[in-house]
């Protein structure tokens, strides 16, 4: 998003949103790999395994539009990891192994350690939260996750009374990572929230979407989802979080402060240096839509920035 213009997305061949409920229904019945085959060649090949989940839908926390078709949400994608073009991340993060998996969990934490992703989750129902999410590049979705709340999580691990922010950092591996052959971004990709924000009960860790695991290109096996801010901020394929005294520099911090502060609240009042963010492109909609502060879920959080100056703190 850094080193190019935000495009004008072009309107992408459309699921037909009975597929998706058919594809489902198969899903249900434990069939995934005849649902598969009845969706033809509609699935990217590293989704073709992907293992169904069992999630509740959580109508309260979820938005009232129309779903990005899966098609869109898995082969339009930033994961510089994998590539900074929209469909790198399909083509080539099949090479991310995310078995086994885990997360080091460290910093101003009663319980720090290294767990497996399986201990990490065994405490956790999931849920189905439908999200709209925002790229700071101008266009959106709307995307039907599966997981449980991070604060869940952190409180597990017994925050200190000094852990006033939390860090995320993606794994790093040249082997399985094509993309960090490229300086774009000082490589791990680390991203932060404070406290609060991590808590509050919207922010999400995701393990699938469309009632499946994650596709390696959306995070796989764990990424984060904090639907009021623009979407760099949902980190993907964490490995460590990180409890901290002092407020993280996350990657896109440190490449180009003057464009990307911690805060990244969607915000159509503050433009970005170099295009508005009045409006935005729903992928698969051509018509322009307008930007949403704070996507929409002010009523949820407008309150965590009272008496902030969000120009000053973007
Ligand atoms: N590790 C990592 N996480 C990342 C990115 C990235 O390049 N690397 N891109 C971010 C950006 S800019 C966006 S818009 C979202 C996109 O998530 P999606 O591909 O699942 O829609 O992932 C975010 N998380
Ligand atoms: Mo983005």
């Amino acid at each position: 998003m850094l080193i190019r213009k935000p495009t004008d997305i072009l309107p992408s061949e459309i699921t037909p949103e009975s597929l998706y409920r058919q594809r489902r229904r198969f899903l249900q019945g434990g069939l995934a790999l005849g649902a598969t085959l009845l969706a033809g060649g509609l699935l990217a090949p590293a989704a073709r395994a992907a293992r169904a989940l069992e999630a509740v839908k959580n109508a309260a926390f979820s938005a009232q539009e129309d779903l990005t078709p899966y098609q869109d949400v898995t082969s339009y994608n930033n994961f510089y990891e994998f590539g900074t073009r929209k469909d790198d991340p399909a083509k080539h993060a099949h090479t991310l192994r995310t078995e086994p998996w885990s997360l080091t969990i460290e910093g101003e934490v009663a319980k720090p350690g290294t767990y497996t992703l399986e201990d990490i989750l065994k405490p956790h129902a999931l849920e189905e939260r439908i999200y709209r999410l925002r790229c700071v590049e101008g266009w959106s979705m709307v995307i039907p996750w599966v997981g449980f709340p991070l604060a869940d999580l952190l409180q597990r691990f017994e925050p200190t009374s000094r852990a006033r922010y939390v860090e995320f950092v993606t794994l790093r591996d040249p082997e399985q990572m094509p993309g960090l052959r490229w300086p774009v971004l000082d490589w791990p990709y680390v991203e932060g929230l404070r406290m609060d924000e991590a808590l509050h009960p919207l922010t999400l860790l995701a393990v699938g979407l469309y009632g499946k695991a994650l596709p390696n290109q959306n995070g796989a096996p764990i990424r984060l989802v904090v639907p009021w801010k623009y979407g760099f901020k949902s980190i993907k394929s964490i490995v460590t979080i990180r409890f901290r005294e002092d407020q993280p520099t996350s990657s896109w911090m440190a490449a180009a402060p003057r464009e990307y502060g911690f805060y990244s609240n969607v915000n159509p009042e503050v433009d970005h240096p170099r295009w508005s963010q009045r409006r935005e492109r729903r992928i698969g909609e051509i018509r322009k839509r307008d930007t949403l502060m704070f996507n929409g879920y002010g009523e949820q959080v407008a309150q965590l920035y009272q008496g902030m100056d969000l120009r000053k703190h973007f």
